[in-house]
């Protein structure tokens, strides 16, 4: 593609057709092409992805695993940092590609709540092609999105499947880690109780060492926790934002690679686990629609500097909502760890960009549609 001399996003725009248009033939060039043109089987209606598991909790006795120091992440260099979901053959043909439902589930009607989750290591198709080697909740990444209220009590349990010790570290927990977030052995679950202090939007990942190889693998997810008094109605997403760091196929899967984690320069940015998702099958809102982010930056490194093109955020919540609303937000950038509630009102009919303004990482695959019909 010859380089033209253009200033704006919108002049290119305007040579190619539509923004939507422009984005995928010129901005995804190179890195998102393939992903971006393929096709995403949309799943608006999916209901399945997400709520919470209220089933008793099964499995074994907690193990008595400490979480080692994460100080070991800088260690490197041992067979703990290579991943291990890969199959043999070409296993890859019987996998699927699914568009992750980016749709918040209903809050929970317990107050006091159940949920189990498994770690699980997984071959995990995240573009129609590309199938990465995971290490998962539920065998997702990210996993499943929880929703519970301010003040509720949590009950959870983690059944490890995998092959190696995982854990669960909720960021809405104040509890002593040591104790809650130890790691359960292969074959064995573990069980702890925290109530949700704080409402806001929060991130959960698995706490065993190597921190970094884990949460990099994809053992992240969202739990949004809402104020006791609801939020004006809106149309509500989770996106959970990470990075992926990957080495060479081996039988057509690619191990995540421990090495590229430390050297920080991912080769996808994604917003809930697959690259570049939502731009062939948008988020679809209606005008007069109120529509909230909760963006959870689960990293391991980088930060998500949020922008929605063409909009502006009317209220951006600094702290729990509905305290310290910041009004007339451009971009916010959400820290690795963190998790930031942005809210906009859909007033104008159109294909709205929202994107890690950070542009590399955008391009590597933290962009989207938002498209507002009448
Ligand atoms: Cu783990």
């Amino acid at each position: 593609m010859a380089v033209e001399s253009v200033s704006t996003l919108s002049e290119l725009a305007g040579k190619t057709g539509t923004r939507r248009e422009f984005l995928i033939k010129s901005s995804l060039l190179g890195t998102l092409a393939p992903l971006a043109l393929a096709g995403c089987g949309p799943d608006e209606t999916d209901g399945t992805r997400g709520g919470v598991a209220t089933g008793n909790p099964q499995g074994g006795p907690a193990t008595a695993v400490e979480n080692p120091n994460s100080k070991l992440d800088a260690a490197g260099g041992a067979n703990v940092h290579q991943s291990t979901a890969v199959p043999s053959g070409d296993a890859t043909k019987s996998l699927t590609f699914r568009r992750y439902d980016p749709a918040l589930p209903p809050v929970s009607a317990e107050r006091n709540l159940k949920v189990q989750f498994t770690a699980m290591e997984v071959p995990l198709k995240v573009a129609p092609d590309i199938t990465v080697s995971s290490w998962t909740f539920n065998g997702d990444i990210p996993g499943p999105i929880l929703h519970v209220r301010q003040g509720d009590t949590i009950e959870f349990t983690l059944v490890n499947r995998g092959a190696l010790p995982h854990s669960m570290d909720f960021h809405s927990a104040q509890i002593d880690p040591k104790i809650a977030f130890r790691s359960a052995n292969p074959g064995q679950s573990l069980t702890f109780t925290f109530r949700a202090r704080f409402p806001g939007a929060y991130m959960y990942h698995c706490g065993t060492s190597p921190v970094l190889m884990h949460i990099g693998s994809g053992m992240v997810g969202a739990i949004i926790v809402d104020p006791p008094s609801p939020l004006p109605a809106a149309k509500e997403f989770v996106l959970v934002q990470s990075e992926y760091y990957l080495g060479e196929a081996k039988a057509g899967v690619l191990p995540f690679d421990y090495t590229k984690m430390l050297a920080t320069l991912p080769d996808y940015v994604v917003f809930n686990g697959r690259p570049g998702q939502y731009m062939d099958a948008p988020i679809k809102v209606r005008v007069g629609d109120r529509v909230r982010f909760y963006v959870v930056n689960a990293g391991p490194t980088h930060p998500c500097n949020f922008h929605v093109v063409g909009e502006q955020f009317d209220t951006m919540y600094l702290g729990a909502p509905p305290e310290m609303p910041l009004r007339g937000v451009q971009t916010f950038a959400v820290a690795p760890g963190g998790g930031m509630i942005f809210e906009m009102l859909a007033d104008i009919a159109g294909e709205f960009v929202f994107v890690n303004h950070g542009f590399g990482h955008g391009q590597k695959g933290a962009i989207g549609i938002l498209e507002v019909t009448p």
